[in-house]
């Protein structure tokens, strides 16, 4: 490993030549940019976007644009390290911050990404996946997975926004993201099922242990719970550790999608704790509180709804920064997947 390997410029400049017109492309030159050795590299910027710079700009949209003429009414958090027009976040993961205004309708379609929404401010906004009406609170969580119809609307009052987390990177990369419309769907009159057959962990309806189960039970995870289990966590983590949650199919106890995974972390007031190195990109969002981190080196101060970005096998340390409150986070990572692929990695937190 320690020898230096051959560049393009001592091979002679007719053979190289010769090479490019058949097609042809020696490794060894480029070995060490696609293996690199001990770590990967990466292009993916630790990135911070705040909620107060982007509010007015989506606001604006919202006068700017009518919703029939955007379909959906967002603005992407691109990561400049991957270029701003392929609107990445990390290499695996898109974000968006949507909004939606009352009475507005963002139309029924279904494709090949999965998408969940995290629900940032605003009340009475909901999306229906699969005939199933969510209702969207702050800090919710609602799941649109590959292949399932999903359409938003707003019954209350004043502007609903929420985060929008996608596996579009992935697919588009893959050549293989595209949507298709439809009519509203049939709504089932009944409440949405964290509220009756998924109402809580531990319990699934009987009939599902026999049933060929369904891949995604539930669509919809309220914060109020997600909340009183971490505050319940938090009585019994070490010092210098989050309470951290995994969002998973109540039916397996495996991550919610195929490709995204998504947690929930509290630190606990006037804490400090570091993240262990772990091998996935991934973005945090603020649901509730302030604070600091730092990613590699670069620090951040962030408040509440804000959301940053953070590369393959980042050192993450994370302050709250407030000595009353305690600090929540909801996380985006890709670890289902690379856990499929069998390479995910944790180091401890150095
Ligand atoms: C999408 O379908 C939604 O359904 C939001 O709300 C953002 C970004 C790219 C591709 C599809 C939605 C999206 C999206």
């Amino acid at each position: 490993m320690s020898h230096q390997l051959g560049t393009l410029e001592e091979l002679p400049k007719d053979y190289r030549d010769g090479l490019t017109s058949l097609n042809l492309v020696p490794l060894w030159p480029n070995l060490r940019a696609v293996l690199p050795y001990g770590k990967p590299g990466h292009r993916t910027q630790p990135m911070l976007w705040r909620y107060k710079d982007v509010r007015p700009n989506l606001l604006k949209a919202g006068e700017l644009t009518p919703i029939q003429k955007a379909e959906r009414r967002v603005l992407a958090l691109a990561n400049p390290g991957l270029g701003l027009e392929n609107m990445m976040a990390t290499p695996s993961i898109y974000i968006g911050m949507q909004l939606i205004l009352p009475q507005e309708t963002a139309p029924n379609h279904k494709h090949t990404p999965s998408a969940i929404r995290c629900v940032v401010e605003g009340s009475g906004g909901f999306t229906t996946v699969q005939g199933e009406k969510c209702p969207m609170e702050k800090g919710d969580l609602i799941l649109t997975p590959s292949g399932t119809w999903h359409e938003h609307g707003h019954e209350g009052k004043g502007p609903v926004v929420w985060m929008d987390a996608l596996d579009l990177p992935l697919i588009y990369y893959l050549e293989a993201s595209y949507c298709i419309d439809a009519p509203s769907q049939g709504l089932r009159n009944a409440p949405d099922s964290s509220q009756t057959r998924y109402r809580r962990s531990g319990l699934v309806p009987y009939a599902s242990l026999n049933a060929v189960r369904a891949p995604y039970p539930l669509t919809r995870y309220p914060w109020t719970e997600v909340r009183e289990a971490l505050v319940a966590l938090s009585q019994d983590v070490p010092d210098g550790s989050p309470a951290w949650l995994a969002y998973v199919n109540p039916e397996t106890g495996f991550e919610c999608l195929p490709t995204l995974g998504f947690s929930a972390m509290m630190v606990q007031a006037g804490e400090t704790v570091k993240l262990p190195r772990r091998s996935c990109s991934g973005v945090l969002h603020v649901i509730e509180g302030e604070g600091r981190a730092d990613v590699d080196g670069k620090a951040m101060s962030f408040e509440e709804d804000d959301t940053f970005a953070v590369p393959t096998h980042a050192n993450i340390t994370i302050e709250n920064g407030s000595a009353k409150k305690p600090l929540c986070l909801f996380v985006v990572d890709d670890a289902p997947l690379q856990r499929k692929l069998a390479f995910y990695e944790e180091f401890p937190a150095t």
